[in-house]
């Protein structure tokens, strides 16, 4: 007990993985896995978890054994993650911005884990979670009893107070997708259905019309289950994937994490395979349902869907074309060989992503979805399912509510990057008290810095990578315009600080830039993780309904200006290196962030909420061409925007669904300090002339900071493909310190408190 394998989980994580060599296990026996009871405890003993940070790998393990936890004490880092008492010591009352920065600083060093990087919880989604479960489930892979037990506590946490259902999203309002799919979840963990949680939220979900309402993705989970029947899945052929690349909607021009969750999708759907009928199962089938469940007509529910989970209504063009797949293709053309050439296909594109990734895949989608496939096609106790299970562990988080599963397997390089400019911006790189902290940061991004492109990079559809980092670490591998930009600057920050060491020599930081090159777009913006390969027509395709944007790349304001402000840092060290093209990118991206301004002056955010994150960085692009209030009547008409969103007490409060409506909405409660940092941050970038606005702003965010040098947790920071909100807690460390840091090199004779 307490002993840890590579994958840093405790034995009890993986009874399966340690007796699979035996015979006997490998036909894992049915009745084995279900006849037991999942044991589940009203809550485990917080004070015996412990994040394990293998080289930016994370995963939490629960130390059951008493020697072990004497040999593994807990950490601050685990306290706070866990919200158990830190007892962070009081700091002297700064009476100025740079003294709350080395408060923040003193807090925030504290929370930096042993291999150098931030890491945090990376929840909000509320339909990761089922992800992982079913897939467990459904591959027979025992579940620990203390991750059961803190997997109810944070859904029990997390239930609507009103009607008991779950939402897309912590924050959003109850849904079919959330609830059918966490009902689920709470029933695999061993909750019964007579539990009066259970007994609500099924109350909620029959009203809402019971998982036939279900979105496309809740039903393909239902029937890989085998609780509902493949017909009211609509239909997800493997063969596209064989349609040559010059076609247009080939799904290698789709947004990746669009492709890699159809890859698997595809596989199962065209199997039909469903997992063992268990008694649960069986239960589950009328307990989902508001009609009897024999008599459910499936295929006529394909399209059926609850308005709330109807974000983004399928089409016409898309629901003519599921009827051909439906009534023509499927039954009529479809011969076999096509279907298994199809599958084949898509398995070997699977197995590359499986290797690309070490089994850890793109994110929590497609990660459990390919868990499933592979142990459909090779077996329970095959290497790629076992390599799958153990992997599966770093995308889960532990914290006060209980186990909740992050959006990726982390945000280390991210953060870790914010963190570094954070120090920069105070102008306390020089500092010796923050050198040791720093020199760890450093190290970590050296660590992480990607130095291969995948193999077989074409064939994959992948995108050159080589010097670039992820938003995670090196073994999820997929590099990311904005993460490889912000990382880079804080790379060629340190390196260029006295007393530091050059551990990324020039070769690798051209790497980087030679990377970094390929992200423009025609239009001279940039996307997230390559440049978009067809156009956004290809929503019309959307079938996920509860998500926009989706089906391609499109340009942000938020990955181009990452990409500008580290060109810029770049050629200012380096003035010799693709000078011209540095200079046509910069050019043209800027121009981009123009035309991207809305008529009401700010720009529309894709990754946090929502329009002061992404005007932050527009202003930051036009400040980086030497265009700000004074000069730039884009940059002015930024500027007034925000101020006319500034509130009575100096701060900004947008609320998430700015990013579903495309309006600029206020949160209900109030000024937040995260919100207010970005947009002060834009207002000084822009050199806004009236200082009473950014110092309002300033001293809000002093104000709300603890005695300790902390900021408390507020409303949901982040956003993707519209609708779906996501945490970033280390947001109101990074953001704020920032805010403060530059306020006092800028106006450092200027007094706020
Ligand atoms: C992320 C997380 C990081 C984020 C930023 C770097 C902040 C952004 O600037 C670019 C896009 C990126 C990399 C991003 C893309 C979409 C992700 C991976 C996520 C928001 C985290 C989770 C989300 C992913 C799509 C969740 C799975 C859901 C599906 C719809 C497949």
């Amino acid at each position: 007990m307490g002993k840890k394998d590579a994958a840093g989980v405790s034995s009890e994580t993986q009874p399966l993985l340690e007796k699979s060599s035996t015979k006997k296990r490998l036909s894992f026996d049915l009745t084995d896995h279900v006849a037991k009871r999942q044991r589940i405890e009203e809550r485990t003993d917080h004070t015996r978890w412990r994040m394990r940070d293998d080289k930016g790998r994370q995963s939490w393990v629960y130390l059951e054994d008493d020697q072990a936890l004497k040999d593994w004490p807990q950490s601050f880092a685990d306290k706070y993650f866990l919200g158990l008492p830190v007892n962070a010591p009081d700091l002297p009352k700064p009476t100025n911005p740079l003294d709350a920065v080395r408060n923040g600083l003193e807090f925030f060093e504290k929370l930096q884990l042993p291999s150098g990087h931030w890491g945090c919880e990376y929840g909000g989604p509320m339909f990761l979670l089922p992800c992982i479960v079913i897939a467990w489930y459904v591959t027979k892979t025992p579940i620990p009893w203390y991750y059961a037990t803190e997997i109810k506590n944070y859904l029990f946490a997390r239930a609507n107070p009103e009607d008991g259902g779950w939402g897309l999203h912590i924050e959003g309002e109850t849904s079919v997708f959330g609830t059918s799919l966490n009902y689920t979840v709470l029933r695999i963990v061993g909750v019964d259905a007579d539990h009066p949680v259970m007994v609500k939220a099924r109350a909620t979900l029959h009203k809402m019309g019971g998982a036939t309402h279900a979105p496309h993705w809740a039903k393909w989970w239902l029937a890989v289950m085998g609780v509902a029947q493949w017909d009211i899945v609509n239909p997800t052929p493997p063969e596209l994937w064989l349609l040559p690349d010059w076609v247009p909607i080939a799904p290698w021009r789709w947004w990746i994490h669009i492709r890699q969750v159809f890859l698997p999708m595809s596989y199962l759907w065209s199997k039909r395979w469903q997992a063992e009928e268990t008694e649960l199962i069986r239960s589950l089938r009328q307990e989902l349902f508001v009609e009897d469940w024999a008599k459910i007509n499936w295929a006529s529910h394909r399209n059926t869907i609850n308005p709330r989970d109807n974000y983004h209504p399928k089409t016409w063009v898309l629901n003519t074309v599921n009827w051909c797949l439906v009534n023509i293709w499927n039954p009529v053309l479809r011969t076999q060989a096509i279907a298994k050439k199809g599958e084949e296909w898509a398995m070997k594109l699977i197995e590359m992503e499986n290797e690309n990734t070490d089994h850890a895949d793109l994110a929590t989608v497609s990660g459990p979805m390919n868990t499933v496939c592979l142990y459909v096609k090779e077996g329970p106790d095959s290497y790629a399912v076992r390599r799958h299970r153990e992997r599966a562990h770093e995308f889960l988080w532990m914290k006060d509510e209980g186990l909740l599963a992050n959006g990726t397997n982390g945000v280390q390089c991210w953060d870790t990057a914010f963190a570094i400019q954070a120090v920069m911006d105070a102008g306390l790189t020089e500092d010796p008290r923050w050198r040791p902290m720093l020199m760890k940061a450093l190290e970590f991004l050296d660590d992480q810095q990607i130095r291969e492109n995948v193999k077989d990079q074409d064939k994959c559809y992948r995108q050159q990578r080589k010097g670039g980092w992820a938003f995670s670490n090196k073994d999820q591998g997929y590099a990311v315009s904005d993460c490889v930009s912000e990382a880079l600057k804080s790379v060629i920050i340190l390196q260029k600080t006295p007393g530091f060491p050059t551990l990324i020599d020039d070769r690798r930081i051209f790497d980087a830039i030679d990377t970094l090159l390929t992200y423009q777009n025609p239009s001279g913006g940039c996307s997230s993780y390559e440049p978009p390969r067809a156009g956004t027509w290809m929503e019309v395709l959307n079938a996920a309904e509860v998500f926009g944007n989706i089906m391609v790349e499109y340009e942000y304001p938020e990955c181009t200006t990452a990409v500008v402000t580290a060109l810029s840092l770049f050629r200012k060290h380096w003035p010799e290196y693709r000078t011209k093209e540095i200079e046509r990118f910069i050019e043209r991206a800027v121009k981009w962030i123009k035309t991207a301004q809305k008529p009401h002056g700010g720009w529309y955010g894709s990754w946090g909420i929502c329009f002061t994150y992404a005007t932050m960085f527009a202003l930051e692009s036009l400040a980086s061409i030497g265009e700000t209030y004074k000069n730039s009547d884009y940059a002015k008409r930024g500027c007034d925007f925000l101020i006319s969103k500034q509130r009575e007490d100096g701060g900004w409060s947008e609320h998430y669904r700015a990013c579903e409506t495309g309006e600029y909405i206020e949160h209900p409660s109030g000024s937040q300090v995260v919100m207010t940092a970005w947009a002060v941050i834009a207002l000084m970038k822009a050199d806004y002339p009236n200082l009473e606005h950014i110092k309002k702003g300033i001293k809000l965010i002093m104000d709300r900071q603890q005695s300790n040098g902390e900021w408390l947790q507020e409303a949901i920071e982040g956003v993707f493909n519209k609708s779906c909100m996501i945490s970033y807690p280390n947001y109101k460390f990074t953001f704020t310190l920032k805010a403060l840091g530059m306020f006092a090199r800028k106006y450092p004779n200027e007094t706020v408190v």
